[in-house]
């Protein structure tokens, strides 16, 4: 018997998040753990309820949508993340949980029971652009991160996870990880050009590339713009702009998947007329491949002790965020690839640019993803758009696979 996802129903699903911290340009503003994030919870989990699932809320907030099997065996688990970042687009992250909710309301239409449970799920603060590290929620679920520190994790204004997630109400009883999966599947966007380019249907994602994030504080003199010689200057912007311009050379230098981006800057004063004294800035840095990614690590902290020795400027690093590249469940990367061939949809096999919850999954079960298209390869940006055709079928090749493996003894 064919089951069908519905198209008017994921969709429909999609617009309605959609308008929870909505902004300009069609775009979401969800920072994890904000108001914003309460909201787009509790509507995830007002739609658990209304497909009768068994709504579980853990220690760290993340919430697991539970829809029983025949039998009591672990259950095949799919999800994803509705936190976004603050220029967020409304695909990330909420397509793959809310398509895992498509998945159960077919299911439901249907009649079908399976041997297996199956579990939605969503996780906290996967975006890390409030709270680093990111993928937080499901790395405390993997036991990557003790709940102690998560909670200690504190944003910009000096609010802590632990004080957000008890004033947001999702504190939850359960023990992170309590649920453990036979087997997880992400199904998300790609969030990058390649199989828009390339006009391929379905992306079979083998791995997800190393990440290093590190916030570097530099400390120089603030002095007159204009009866400072440039000999005399103790310049903290001067090394942060230096370091920008670095790591571009550096990743075009490397080539291949190396990635390198200085994605938040504050200088201050920051007034037209001051050398600056102070500098906070992040460096994300990425690779496929491990020790290529340390080669960037160790030639950035380079350039910066370099420069921070002629500018006379001290320099603090901090490590926001260091995850290895993750391969996936081989097996499951196979079955992903079957059922989307089986459906006449193009594919190709690729590793992940962004992060993603999978990634901390695969620490404790078989994981692969599914990817689709995102066109222009934008992301983290409102006019992230996917083609509802795209969006519907990586939604009928999640159902078909989830199937499979929750009649899988
Ligand atoms: O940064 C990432 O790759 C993800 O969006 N957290
Ligand atoms: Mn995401
Ligand atoms: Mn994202």
């Amino acid at each position: 018997m064919d089951i069908k996802v519905d198209d008017s129903s994921l969709l429909g699903a999609l617009d309605e998040l959609a308008q929870i911290g909505a902004i300009e340009g069609g775009g979401c503003a969800r920072l994890a753990l904000s108001d914003e994030d309460k909201a787009g919870r509790d509507l995830v989990v007002a739609r658990m309820k209304a497909l009768g699932l068994q709504v579980q809320m853990d220690a760290i907030g993340n919430v697991i949508g539970l829809r029983p099997g025949r039998e009591k065996l672990a259950p095949v688990m799919t999800g994803s993340h509705i936190d976004t970042v603050r220029t967020g687009g409304r695909y990330d992250g909420n397509y793959g949980v809310l398509a895992g909710l498509e998945v159960v309301r077919a299911l439901n239409a249907a009649g079908v029971s399976t041997r297996r449970p199956i579990a939605v799920a969503f996780f906290t603060n996967e975006e890390g652009a409030r709270f680093q590290p990111d993928m937080l929620g499901s790395l405390v679920y993997a036991g990557g991160l003790g709940l102690n520190e998560a909670y200690a994790a504190a944003d910009k204004d000096g609010l802590s996870v632990g004080d957000e997630l008890r004033r947001i109400g999702y504190l939850g009883a359960a023990r992170p990880g309590a649920i453990r999966p036979s087997a997880f599947i992400e199904l998300h966007i790609e969030q990058g050009p390649v199989l828009d380019e390339e006009k391929i249907r379905i992306g079979v994602v083998e791995s997800v590339q190393g990440i290093s994030w590190t916030e570097y504080t530099v400390s120089g003199v603030s002095n007159h713009a204009g009866t400072t010689p440039m000999r005399l200057r103790r310049d903290a912007g001067y090394l942060a702009a230096s370091v920008n311009v670095f790591a571009r050379r550096l990743a075009r230098e490397m080539g291949g998947h190396q990635v390198a981006t200085i994605g938040a800057l504050a200088l201050r004063p920051n007034l037209i007329n001051v050398v600056p004294n102070r500098a906070v800035f992040t460096v994300d840095l990425r690779n496929t491949d491990e020790a290529k990614l340390k080669e960037a690590e160790a030639r950035v902290a380079a350039h910066i002790a370099e420069v921070a020795k002629e500018e006379r400027v001290a320099v603090e690093a901090k490590v926001l965020a260091r995850f290895e590249p993750v391969i996936f469940d081989a097996g499951l990367v196979d079955r992903v690839e079957h059922h989307a061939r089986a459906l006449s949809l193009s594919t190709r096999r690729m590793p992940s640019g962004a992060g993603h919850d999978a990634q901390m999954m695969q620490r404790l079960c078989p994981t692969a993803m599914i990817f689709v298209p995102s066109v222009a390869g934008l992301s983290h940006n409102v006019e992230e758009h996917t083609a509802p055709a795209d969006l519907v079928a990586g939604a009928q090749v999640l159902l078909n696979l989830l199937l499979e493996l929750a009649e899988r003894p």
